[in-house]
């Protein structure tokens, strides 16, 4: 049976009181890259503007061997000009990316899980401790044969090098000639063990929340398409309100809404501009927005 959940207007009133009425609120974030498209960078599976129904340019055999370990060691070129393309430091934060940086300011930001490899939640303010980048990002490299770890820029000079001279060289290991890439996870790779250790530690917060309503998950932007990422909504209990935030409804909240659900079908900057109105946040999310 389809349980009747809150949307839109509803929904953000209703995610606002829980915020406003409870002194103890405390907020996890779970984002993907629906946050970051109107800051420029593309998400996967949007049809039309999304990477995978970009891609054909790059001669994939299918779109996910961009990420493929396999597919790279025959061929880096796609992620190199998929890396050129999403590289750190080209874009600026969303409206929503502030938000949350809001939701920190006043002490209510537990957690947030992203997806995300563009790093544009750090460079809204969000301290690191707080973020999970579940999928890697580009502040680390290894070779992919021996392991070897390399800095940040021994890959990011050869984008720059191979953006000035108009070719695709690849970097490769000084010590064993393997192709080095940066710590971002690709299918078939772990992700990060601190992001099952901090899952874990919050799943159990969350399982012995004492006082009502005390945690509230918010999902933002994904598809929830690729696991393990896509569990975390999953495993929250029943107990603790859920909401989501995305142009379409999708994952766990489609296959078994709860009761408590809360979705608000649109964009994630829409959604960030009406919960601080909302809030009564909107000066500060605007000026936020406005200084950076
Ligand atoms: P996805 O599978 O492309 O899904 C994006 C979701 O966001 C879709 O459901 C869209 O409908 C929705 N969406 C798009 N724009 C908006 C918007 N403005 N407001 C609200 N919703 C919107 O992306 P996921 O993150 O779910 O997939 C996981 C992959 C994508 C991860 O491994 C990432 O590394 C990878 N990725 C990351 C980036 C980035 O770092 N910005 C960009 C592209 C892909």
């Amino acid at each position: 049976m389809r349980s009747r959940t809150l949307r839109n207007d509803e929904a953000i009133k209703v995610l606002s009181d829980k915020v406003k009425l409870n002194p103890n609120a405390k907020v996890i974030f779970m984002v993907g890259a629906g946050i970051s498209t109107s800051c420029g960078i593309p998400d996967f599976r949007s049809p039309d503007t999304g990477l995978y129904s970009n891609l054909a340019k790059l001669n994939l055999p299918y779109a996910e061997a961009i990420f493929d370990i396999e597919f790279f060691e025959d061929n880096p070129l796609p992620f190199y000009t998929l890396a050129t393309e999403l590289y750190p430091g080209k874009f600026k934060p969303s409206k929503f990316h502030y938000l949350l940086k809001l939701f920190q300011e006043k002490k209510i930001l537990k957690r947030v899980y992203t997806q995300n490899i563009d790093t544009l939640e750090q460079e809204a303010g969000i301290e690191k401790d707080i973020i999970i980048e579940a999928h890697g990002n580009f502040a680390k490299n290894h070779c992919i044969k021996c392991r070897k770890e390399f800095d940040m820029d021994v890959f990011k000079n050869k984008l720059d090098e191979n953006e000035r001279t108009g070719r695709c060289d690849f970097v490769k290991c000084d010590e064993c000639d393997g192709l080095i890439k940066p710590n971002i996870v690709f299918f078939g790779e772990n992700l990060p063990t601190r992001f099952f250790d901090t899952w874990d530690d919050d799943l159990s917060l969350l399982s012995n929340n004492s006082s009502e309503s005390e945690y509230i998950i918010i999902v933002a932007g994904t598809s929830l398409a690729v696991y393990p990422f896509a569990s975390l909504p999953e495993e929250v209990p029943t107990d603790i309100p859920r909401a989501l935030i995305n142009l379409e409804t999708v994952g766990d909240f489609s296959l078994n809404p709860r009761k408590t659900d809360i979705l608000f079908e649109g964009t994630t900057d829409d959604a960030a501009q009406l919960l601080a109105e909302e809030l009564g946040w909107a000066e500060e999310l605007n000026k936020l927005v406005r200084e950076h």
